[in-house]
């Protein structure tokens, strides 16, 4: 804290008005990478800076879905204060470092999760060396830490919605409409050794329509983040403002898919049914991944789904013992299957280590996750994480271990609470055979995506609805001769894995030929042996220890220098 002037604002919530208001610059900056490794700060390498490599995809070697996304909660403030200021996103310390003695940043923002607050202290104590009258402003999931205003060296810790906040702190009009800055939804895509091309408007465009969700399940901490049951913050309340924000994103990153960061974007019906009114209107064929919960997509039919053009849902699947109000006796392995027979991509996601789990009956819980047979699947630990109302009950119990680093607690390593009939050791194991099974049994998820993209062209290739129709043929056309190749390789590759799921695969190759055109049926002969080549050199690799990181990304607004 040496040279700081002292500031009034200095309470943690309080929210007064920065002296410079609009003129203030302001850094936001994501936390330090490199984050695949193991480190002092808390970087783990069993904790990739990735969302499949990381808590989906992470045993299936070679055929891992590689990719990285931005920061969109700074790139969001970003947007929607007047204010000159820079985005740092997936600095390393020397980045960081660099821009805050380069320029004088009267606040810095610091983004961050739970797990990284290592990283944050480092990061307050380095404004505090070389940028001393900078205020810090600390915000994201981490301030939900008890007592983090101990832990870290910060001027303001603000916890739930930061636009509102910063616009405040600026003086400026904090309800004002919300400016949806164009985001690319991920970068650097990379699968079974290679690197895709990033060609404008290939890669979807994330839309943010709200943060939280007011389903308030126990141990779900965006939903407590932003309120907890019966509460979420909303961008975009209706379907027509949703389509406002979708047309312009398709017109300046000229996509025509949408990746919709809304937790539980199909409860909202109501918007959801306008938004497709407006997409016949407009003759749009768009496409769109969204998350979903099972009582909400059983409030559509299977045309309505398609003819929003929802082509990938993550879905919590859960145990059907938990009791979750979401699961509302669906039987989610009907609801999977018939949503990938309409061509639509889902992505499960099964917790490990409920409270009703023990060792007799986890395996079979497993089994039966494994047996929906989804595109992809996400297994997490059960985790009571710090602002939920699990953590809350589990603490009142006496339940929570001492000790366990804060980097640690993130569902994808070991219980970080006593659980009745689990040991801490075994819940790794259980959570890692998790990952295993569903790969030995189910194949490599580029496989299963493209077995779902054949069911939905065949049958909707001749839909009455040219928008449906315009849809899966263009996904065909873009890539069956890839899905082709890529199958031959696949199918090579798993022999050694699973023969039968060897067979399938081939079996399907056979299908994507009939239904493909010339050139993508000429496609496998050389593109296959190739992709088997970069699998295997990529095998070799990752058994080597080969990690990915993120690169650096600086972008400025409203700036002019000084
Ligand atoms: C995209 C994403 C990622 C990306 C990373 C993006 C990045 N560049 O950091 C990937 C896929 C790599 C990822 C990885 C992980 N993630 Co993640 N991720 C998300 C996800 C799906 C969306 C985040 C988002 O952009 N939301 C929309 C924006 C608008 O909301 P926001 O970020 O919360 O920002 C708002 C406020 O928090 C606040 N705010 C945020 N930053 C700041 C900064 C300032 C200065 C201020 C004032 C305000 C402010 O204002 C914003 C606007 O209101 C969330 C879930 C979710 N729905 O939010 C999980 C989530 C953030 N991830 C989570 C976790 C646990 C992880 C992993 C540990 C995965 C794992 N093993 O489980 C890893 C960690 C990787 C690492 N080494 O750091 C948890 C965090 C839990 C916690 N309490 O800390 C979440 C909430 C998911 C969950 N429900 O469990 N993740
Ligand atoms: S439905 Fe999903 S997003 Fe909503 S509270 Fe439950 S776990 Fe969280």
């Amino acid at each position: 804290m040496e040279n700081r002037t002292p500031h009034p604002a200095s309470t943690p919530g309080c929210v007064e008005k920065h002296p410079k208001g609009t003129k203030a610059r302001i850094l936001l900056s994501s936390v330090f990478g490199p984050y695949a490794q193991d480190d002092e700060f808390g970087s783990r390498s069993i904790n990739p800076m990735e969302l499949y490599h990381n808590q989906v995809t992470r045993a299936q070697g070679s055929f891992s879905l590689r990719m990285f996304h931005r920061s969109w909660g700074i790139m969001l403030i970003q947007a929607n204060v007047s204010a000159p200021c820079t985005v740092l996103d997936f600095p390393t310390q020397d980045d960081f470092a660099r821009e805050l003695t380069r320029h004088q940043y009267d606040i810095v923002g610091i983004s961050s999760i739970i797990i990284n607050v290592g990283k944050v202290r480092e990061m307050c104590r380095m404004v505090r060396k070389l940028s001393p009258p900078s205020r810090i402003v600390v915000g994201g999931h981490v301030t939900a830490i008890p007592g983090i205003e101990k832990l870290i060296d910060a001027d303001h810790i603000v916890r739930g919605e930061g636009v509102s906040w910063m616009r405040r702190y600026l003086g400026e009009d904090e309800d004002a409409p919300i400016k949806h800055p164009p985001i690319v939804s991920g970068l650097r895509t990379r699968i079974m050794g290679i690197r895709l091309p990033e060609r404008k408007g290939a890669t979807a465009a994330t839309i943010i329509p709200s943060v939280g969700c007011p389903m308030g399940c126990n141990f779900c901490t965006t939903s407590a983040f932003f309120g907890g049951k019966g509460k979420f913050v909303n961008f975009f309340e209706s379907g027509d403002e949703l389509f406002e924000v979708m047309q312009q994103m398709e017109n300046e990153l000229k996509v025509n898919s949408f990746f919709v960061m809304d937790e539980n974007f199909l409860l909202h019906r109501e918007r959801a049914m306008r938004l497709l009114d407006r997409m016949k209107a407009a003759h749009k064929s768009w496409t769109m991944s969204v998350f979903a919960s099972a009582n909400a997509i059983r409030k559509y039919t299977m045309q309505e789904l398609v003819e929003l053009g929802v082509s990938w849902l993550w879905m919590g699947l859960e145990s059907p013992r938990a009791g979750y109000s979401k699961l509302n006796g669906t039987d989610t392995r009907d609801l999977t299957r018939e949503l990938r027979e309409h061509g639509i991509r889902v992505q499960g996601s099964t917790i490990i280590g409920l409270e009703h789990h023990t060792p007799d009956n986890i395996i079979m819980e497993i089994e039966h996750a494994v047996s929906h047979g989804t595109d992809f699947h996400q297994f997490m630990l059960y985790t009571p994480v710090p602002g939920t109302p699990l953590y809350q009950q589990m603490a009142e119990e006496g339940r929570m271990l001492r000790d366990v680093d804060y980097a640690d607690i993130h569902g994808q390593f070991k219980f970080n609470f006593k659980h009745a009939a689990i040991s801490r050791e075994d819940s790794k194991r259980f959570l890692d055979w998790a990952f295993w099974r569903d790969f030995e049994m189910n194949g490599p998820s580029l496989y299963r995506i493209s077995r779902t993209l054949l069911a939905g062209w065949k049958r909707y290739k001749d839909w009455p609805d040219t928008r449906v129709r315009e849809r899966f043929t263009r996904e065909m056309h873009r890539l069956s001769g890839i899905y082709s190749s890529a199958l031959w390789a696949m199918e090579y590759q798993f022999r050694k894995v699973n023969s039968e799921v060897s067979e399938q695969i081939r079996a399907l190759r056979t299908e994507f030929r009939q239904e493909s055109g010339i050139i993508s049926r000429a496609m496998p002969a050389v593109l296959g042996p190739m992709l088997l080549w970069t699998t295997q050199r990529e095998e070799r690799r990752l058994a080597q220890g080969k990690t990915y990181e993120p690169p650096t990304i600086l972008e400025r607004t409203n700036w002019m220098e000084a």
